[in-house]
């Protein structure tokens, strides 16, 4: 059985580590943002792609959902003794190694394809991870605040900020220019079926279906996504300024709409939302919280389940 699935960060991570539980014996392709990656003190940072190799691979700090496990920020410390900017920005020693070698391959010609799959040699995610493009975009927004209208980058607006400003707009900057990265569109095309699982909506999965060819190609598949809102509210994180931002509302209805077919097939709501419906889409209600390994693995074979009814 071949997969393929969409990811964003925590949200993405913890849905895969229930669909590798739940296909043992499955090629799963995941096809990671890269909208959120930032340059800072000269290295090039990939929050998501870490945050799923880290979370694969056994190396990620359970509670927070990103980072490492047992970290400590002693150059992070010794940066900002030296007043360097930003310092809103939380980089962890061991974090440190993997920023250092992508960008030391980077530099050297490697594309962050190639980067990725070096770095996760180590790590062993059980998936093949390959980045959505290999050329560099970047999500900013659009703000007004004391320094006026301007874009900062999405990690300012999220981290520094707490998506407290309101966005006026989201952009991914590159991505008119942006391709594929290898690999991405032969394994939607070899897919058996694609699963969308419940990252941000729009800086995660709708960073990557706006890689020109990726939508096209996820349209002729079988695609079953699972809704990141229940009841109104992200179950993590600030996913509803994202969508104030674009103009939807903050519901699974809104999502499923943003989303629509013919790229979706199959939609998994939380029992409070049985309601959602749209136009060739099978909207079924299921436990929506990874609260435990079992409930994410039962999560994702509910997801796989009814992706093979669809398919
Ligand atoms: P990020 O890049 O770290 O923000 O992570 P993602 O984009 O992959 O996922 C973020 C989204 O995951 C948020 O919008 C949350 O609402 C959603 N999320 C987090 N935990 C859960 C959960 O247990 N169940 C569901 N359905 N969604 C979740
Ligand atoms: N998120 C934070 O809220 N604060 C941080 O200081 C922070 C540091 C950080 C370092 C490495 C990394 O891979 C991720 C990090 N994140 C941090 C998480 C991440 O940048 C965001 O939560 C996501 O990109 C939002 O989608
Ligand atoms: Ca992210
Ligand atoms: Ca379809």
């Amino acid at each position: 059985m071949r997969i393929v699935s969409l990811a964003g960060g925590i949200g993405g991570a913890r849905f895969l580590r229930g669909l590798r539980a739940a296909a043992p014996a499955a090629d799963i392709t995941v096809i990671g943002n890269t909208g959120d990656d930032i340059t800072l003190f000269g290295l090039r940072v990939c929050p998501d792609l870490d945050t799923v190799m880290y979370t694969l691979g056994g190396g990620i700090n359970e509670e927070q959902g990103w980072g490492r496990t047992a970290e400590t920020f002693t150059v992070k410390d010794e940066l900002a003794a030296y007043g360097m900017e930003p310092q809103w920005f939380g980089l962890g020693d061991r974090d440190f190694a993997t920023h250092i070698i992508r960008t030391q391959m980077l530099a050297a010609g490697y594309p962050l394809s190639q980067v990725t799959e070096a770095l996760c040699a180590r790590w062993q995610p059980g998936v093949r991870l390959l980045p959505m493009s290999d050329d560099r975009t970047e999500t900013h927004v659009v703000i007004t605040d004391e320094g006026g209208r301007r874009a900062v980058h999405f990690q300012e607006w999220w981290v520094r900020l707490r998506a407290s400003v309101p966005a006026e707009e989201i952009a991914l900057v590159g991505a008119a220019d942006a391709k594929p990265a290898p690999g991405v569109l032969d394994a939607i095309e070899a897919a058996d079926f694609v699963v969308l699982p419940p990252s941000n909506p729009v800086v995660s999965i709708g960073t990557i279906l706006q890689i020109p060819g990726i939508r096209a190609a996820l349209e002729s598949k079988t695609v079953v996504g699972v809704s990141p809102i229940i009841g109104g509210a992200p179950v993590r994180g600030m996913a509803d300024a994202c969508l104030t931002a674009i103009g939807r509302e903050t519901t699974a209805q809104a999502v499923l709409d943003l989303y629509g077919a013919p790229l979706l097939d199959g939609w998994l709501v939380a029992e409070e939302d049985a309601a959602t419906a749209h136009p060739g889409v099978t909207v079924e209600a299921r436990p929506l919280l990874m609260s435990t390994p079992e409930a994410t693995e039962a999560l994702a074979a509910a997801a796989l389940t009814l992706a093979r009814t669809l398919a």
